[in-house]
C-alpha cells in the first residue's frame, strides 16, 4: 500500500486536528485515553466465554437494571484509564448514580467525560455486538470540583462525541465537531487506523429500527407513522420499507450511519412516567452529534435533542434519529397529532 494510500493513525488524525486549531492538547489527550480504554474493552468482550466475564455481576445500577459483569469491566476500565492524566475534571457514567470528580491525588483538567461503557450488554451472553458511547462537555469556568449539576449541559455544547462498536471490527466513530470519522482497530499494531473520513448518512431511507413488540403502547402520532410505513408502495409513503432491530443502539447507529436508516425508541406507556427509555446525557446526546455531524437528523419526537435542557443526569428522552428526511417526517406526524383540537 503506498503511503499516500496507507490509512493514518488515531494519533496522527488528532495530531493534525490540534495542529489545525480544532482541538486542544488536552483534548487529544482524552480522546487517545479514551480509545485506549476501548481496546482494552475490546480485548475482554472478545475473550467470551474463555474469559469467564459472561453473565450477570449480581449487582444492579442506578437504571434498576441488572449489571453483567462486563459492564462493571468497561466501566472500571475508563475509569482507570482516565484518572491520572490531567485532562478531565470529571467523570459520570450510565453505571454509577452520581458523577466522580478526578481523585485529589492527581491534577484535573477542563473536560467533563460521560459514557455507557458497555451499551447493549443484555446482547453479551448471546454474542450480538455491543459499544462503548461517549460524550464530552467542558467543565464549566471557575468549577474545580464538578458535581452533577456541571454535567447538566444541552448536548449541543458537547466538544467531542464517539463510540466503539465490538463486532465483527472493533470500530471507533468520532467527531470533533468537524464531521464524523470511522477509525478501526488493526489488531496487529494494536492501533486504530482511519478508515473512513466524513461518514455521511444518506438523507432518505427504507428501512426503520424499532422494537415492534411494544406497538400496543405507543402513542396515536407513532401508530400511526409506523402504521403507514407498514402499508408500503400503496399507502401514503409510495415505498416499501425493511425492518432491523438489533436491541444494541451501537449497532443499530452504526448500520444507520453507513446505509442510512432511522432509529426509533419512542416513549410508550408501559410506564408512563418515564419518557423514553434512552438515556439522554450518554446516549441520545452522543450519538445525536454524530448524526448531525453527518449530515442527518436528531429528535424527540417534537424538537431538536441536541437543544434539551437537561434537569437529571440520568434523564431519559424519546430518540429518532438517522436520515434526515425520514427523521423530519417522524417528527413532523408528532406535532401534527399534537396539533389537533
Ligand atoms: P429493547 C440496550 O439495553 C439499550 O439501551 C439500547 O442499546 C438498545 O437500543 C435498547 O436498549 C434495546 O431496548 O427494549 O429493545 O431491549
Amino acid at each position: 500500500m503506498s503511503p499516500a494510500s496507507k490509512p493514518i493513525s488515531l494519533t496522527r488524525y488528532l495530531i493534525e486536528e490540534q495542529r489545525a486549531g480544532h482541538i486542544s492538547a488536552d483534548l487529544r489527550l482524552l480522546i487517545e485515553v479514551v480509545a485506549r480504554a476501548c481496546k482494552t474493552i475490546s480485548v475482554a468482550v472478545g475473550k467470551g466465554a474463555l474469559g469467564g466475564v459472561l453473565g450477570d455481576a449480581g449487582t444492579g445500577n442506578v437504571q434498576g437494571e441488572a449489571q453483567k459483569k462486563l459492564d462493571v469491566i468497561a466501566n472500571d476500565v475508563l475509569l482507570e484509564a482516565n484518572a491520572w492524566g490531567g485532562h478531565l475534571a470529571g467523570l459520570a457514567s450510565e453505571e454509577m448514580e452520581h458523577s466522580q470528580p478526578i481523585p485529589d491525588v492527581y491534577p484535573r483538567g477542563n473536560y467533563l467525560l460521560l459514557f455507557d461503557p458497555l451499551d447493549g450488554s443484555s446482547n453479551i451472553d448471546v454474542n450480538v455486538s455491543v459499544g462503548t458511547i461517549f460524550s464530552v462537555l467542558r467543565c464549566p469556568d471557575g468549577v474545580t470540583t464538578p458535581e452533577d449539576e456541571h454535567f447538566l449541559q444541552a448536548g449541543r455544547d458537547q466538544v467531542a462525541a464517539g463510540y466503539c462498536v465490538y463486532g465483527p471490527s472493533t470500530t471507533l466513530i468520532l467527531t470533533v465537531g468537524h464531521g464524523v470519522h470511522q477509525f478501526t482497530l488493526d489488531r496487529e499494531q494494536g492501533s486504530f487506523m482511519l478508515t473512513q473520513r466524513d461518514m455521511m448518512v444518506p438523507e432518505d431511507t427504507k428501512e426503520f429500527a424499532i422494537n415492534m413488540s411494544n406497538q400496543r403502547h405507543w402513542e396515536a402520532a407513532m401508530q400511526q407513522y409506523v402504521d403507514d410505513l407498514l402499508i408500503g408502495k400503496e399507502g401514503p409513503r409510495g415505498k416499501d420499507f425493511n425492518m432491523r432491530w438489533i436491541a444494541s443502539m451501537v449497532a443499530d447507529v452504526h448500520r444507520i450511519l453507513t446505509r442510512g436508516g432511522i432509529f426509533i425508541y419512542p416513549w410508550d406507556r408501559k410506564d408512563p412516567s418515564k419518557p423514553g427509555k434512552l438515556r439522554l446525557m450518554y446516549e441520545a446526546n452522543p450519538m445525536s452529534l454524530l448524526i448531525e455531524q453527518a449530515g442527518g437528523a436528531a429528535t424527540n419526537g417534537r424538537m431538536r435533542i441536541l437543544d434539551i435542557a437537561p434537569d437529571q443526569l440520568h434523564q431519559r428522552v424519546p430518540v429518532f434519529l438517522g436520515s434526515k428526511n425520514e427523521v423530519d417526517i417522524a417528527t413532523r406526524y408528532h406535532l401534527e397529532f399534537d396539533a389537533l383540537p
